[in-house]
């Protein structure tokens, strides 16, 4: 027996069109004011909602409680807390970007009595709205599914098996059904297409005489009844069913994503209009709204499958409206899921980093501060190492049968870095000198170009510079420039770094902008989409390593200060990215002033740009022993961070450390590496495999060490 309140439940025909005032009457009443509509809507939900709160709403409010108007979410009702017991009976499948419910096995586990949804009172609401989110599979002929009526949603008298409520799809219809005082009645809307293997959202709203239906926030369709849903339908003893009408015959075999009951109003003014009108929302359980495939690897809870597209060919696009795509790459052979924003490797014939084996001993001319690895066009692979002696100078070693042999000798003076880059078709090397020639009074740095008869680096233009530490080559809108850092002149550290252009009428390189640096190490160029920036490693000023190093941003033709961070000793600043992010890393070398001693032992740190902000916001801090080079590379998918550590206070035989990025980890430690006095790590690849170098500045020798995957 229903609990009979008198003031329960809303009387026949008394107050729905004031309940609902905005509800229109016809379809031409939209056409024509279709404009305002919404706005409309939204504010006489809001009166409603206003003059609930006080009480004057009558009879119905009173019965429903305030809480009652909360969206009912069915879904919700069946679906476990995350953590708990998978449910066996259904299926979770992602489907064109969104997930839903695929109904397998018994129907009473996707059943629930009313009297949980129902708690102040007996009666199902006289006005309400059905939300349902939908994916009906397109039919072919032969197909027997929708051939006959599928239920999405029952509410059944246990004892009777009566049918009280069911919202129901046909081949190109749906049905709301409804047990009237008078017998069962039926509410058809025609010409309704579902069943195209499209998600669809149909908000369904009864009121009185009035049944209205929105597909994907579209135009309402609306049908009048002589006949009013009823205020007087108890729910006693009776049971929700989702997707089936408590029998196999008649069981929904597509996919749910949404279903959801509001009671007392019109739901479409809640989610139309909408972004992606298909997927519009009232109220989805949280684990239909993530994505399961995240890059976390996080088991999704529910037994999952992926009803998916999957692109083949080149890389396609991958952006919000691609997410939950696979792509197939058949070259690489390996499949990719897009996560909205980048493509993330679900299966790949990748390779991994296994160990790391010691390759070459490359006994150079004499200590080496620098390596530079570079590959001529027809002639292979070279590396050239910048030697403290200048005799024989520094050597330029080729790659010839799988190890690196000496191929040129160059007299330089203390070199601390080579540089090569290429403008047009001529191929240059450049050396930062940072002693000058024993009988001259200026300090050069020289340019060597790749003389094609030779087959030899021939001097091409000499620089002044002031101990030169590093050379960096960049290329802005068809124009080439290289920068020096000048790390002092006599004893002062507070100088002048310059960034030459290349003219191309005198084919030499010209004084373009001068910047004041304070015992600059290194330059590193880099570009975030159209823009281009300069960072510069600044170690002293002459009475502290703990200064700002600079980065500059290009704008109007010339560098202009971007952001000034603080370093220790900064030695190498290495740019990279992963994915859409964007990394700069400093490597720290000391931290001295001319109080105290200097520390070696400290951090060196990795930043992160933020978009929003525009600046580089610290990511993560790595404890490094006087580190003077970041060299960061890729095997296979993984990303690695390799780190010269120089000098622990005490030794310089000590360990370099490789860093892999993990994600939400940020980078970890996983192979360390002994060297001793270790300036520079250069990556790179050759028919053989992919290598490691590193200089020893206090020896002469260099390792080469192979990259073993599996
Ligand atoms: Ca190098
Ligand atoms: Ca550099
Ligand atoms: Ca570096
Ligand atoms: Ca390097």
């Amino acid at each position: 027996m229903c609990r009979t309140p008198p003031l329960c439940c809303l009387h026949p025909g008394d107050t729905h069109s004031d309940s609902l005032p905005w509800r229109l009457t016809s379809q031409l009443d939209l056409l024509e004011t279709s404009e305002d509509f919404w706005e409309t809507n939204l504010d006489l939900w809001a009166e409603t909602q206003g003059s609930l709160e006080t009480g004057s709403r009558g009879d119905m409010w009173a019965c429903l409680g305030a809480g009652d108007l909360l969206p009912l979410d069915f879904l919700a009702q069946v679906l476990p807390a995350g953590g708990t017991k998978p449910l066996s009976d259904v299926r979770m499948i992602q489907s064109q970007g969104a997930r839903g419910l695929q109904l397998a096995g018994s129907q009473e586990a996707l059943s629930f009595s009313a009297s949980q949804l129902f708690t102040n009172c007996d009666y199902f609401p006289s006005e309400f709205s059905i939300v349902v989110t939908l994916k009906i599979p397109r039919l072919s002929n032969k197909s027997f599914s929708l051939q006959r009526n599928e239920y999405i949603l029952s509410l059944v008298e246990e004892d009777s098996d009566r049918l009280l409520i069911g919202l129901r799809v046909s081949p190109e219809r749906l049905h709301f059904l409804f047990g009237g005082p008078s017998g069962r009645k039926r509410i058809t809307f025609r010409a309704v297409q579902l069943a195209d293997n499209s998600w669809h959202t149909l908000v369904l709203a009864v009121t009185g005489h009035y049944a209205t239906l929105t597909v994907d926030c579209g135009m309402s369709v609306e049908l009048v009844r002589e006949q009013p849903f009823p205020s007087d339908l108890c729910t006693v003893n009776s049971t929700f069913y989702i997707g089936s009408r408590r029998r196999w015959k008649g069981m929904f075999s597509g996919l749910l994503r949404q279903l959801v009951l509001l009671p007392g109003s019109d739901a479409t003014s809640r989610m139309c209009p909408s972004m992606f009108p298909r997927l519009s929302v009232l109220s989805i359980p949280q684990i239909l709204l993530t994505m399961p495939l995240s890059p976390t690897g996080v088991v999704p809870l529910y037994p999952y499958e992926a009803e998916v597209r999957v692109t083949m060919g080149t890389q396609p696009h991958c952006s919000t409206v691609e997410q939950g795509q696979l792509w197939f790459d058949i070259l690489g052979r390996g499949l990719f899921l897009c996560d909205g924003v980048v493509w993330i490797p679900l299966l790949q014939e990748k390779k991994r980093l296994n160990y790391v084996e010691d390759y070459q001993d490359l006994y150079t001319n004499s200590d080496t501060f620098d390596v530079e690895v570079f590959h001529i066009p027809s002639q292979g692979l070279f590396a050239a190492t910048a030697n403290r002696a200048a005799k024989p100078g520094s050597g330029i070693y080729k790659w010839v049968d799988g190890k690196f042999q000496m191929y040129q000798n160059i007299t330089t003076y203390e070199a601390r870095a080579w540089k090569y880059f290429t403008v047009g078709s001529k191929m240059f090397l450049a050396v930062a000198n940072f002693k000058g020639q024993p009988d001259r009074d200026r300090e050069e740095s020289m340019i060597y170009r790749w003389n094609n008869r030779k087959l030899k680096f021939l001097l091409y233009q000499t620089v002044e510079t002031h101990s030169a530490q590093d050379w960096e080559a960049f290329s802005i809108q068809e124009e080439h420039f290289l920068v020096v850092a000048n790390h002092r002149q006599g004893d002062n550290h507070n100088i002048d770094s310059v960034i030459y252009r290349w003219n191309p009428g005198t084919k030499l390189f010209e004084v373009n902008q001068t910047i004041e640096t304070s015992g600059a190490y290194d330059w590193e160029f880099f570009s975030v989409g159209p823009y281009q920036f300069l960072v510069v490693a600044n170690t002293l000023n002459g009475t502290s390593t703990n200064i700002n190093s600079n980065i500059y941003i290009w704008l109007g033709g010339t560098f202009r200060p971007f952001q000034s961070i603080k370093t220790a000793g900064a030695t190498d600043w290495e740019m990279f990215q992963i994915g859409n992010r964007y990394f700069l890393a400093v490597a720290n070398s000391q931290s001295w002033n001319d109080r105290g001693p200097s520390l070696y032992n400290i951090n060196s740190t990795i930043y992160e740009l933020n978009v929003m902000t525009q600046t580089f916001i610290k990511f993560q801090d790595i404890l490094t022993s006087s580190a003077v080079d970041w060299e960061f590379f890729s095997v296979g998918e993984d990303k690695f961070l390799v780190v010269a550590n120089s000098l622990d206070g005490s030794s310089f035989s000590l360990n370099s450390v490789i860093y892999r990025w993990q994600g939400y980890e940020g980078f970890v430690p996983i192979h360390k590496l002994p060297t001793i006095g270790c300036t520079d790590w250069e990556y790179f690849n050759t028919t053989e495999g992919s290598f490691l170098i590193y200089s020893s500045a206090t020896s002469p020798l260099s390792k080469v060490f192979k990259l073993n995957t599996y």
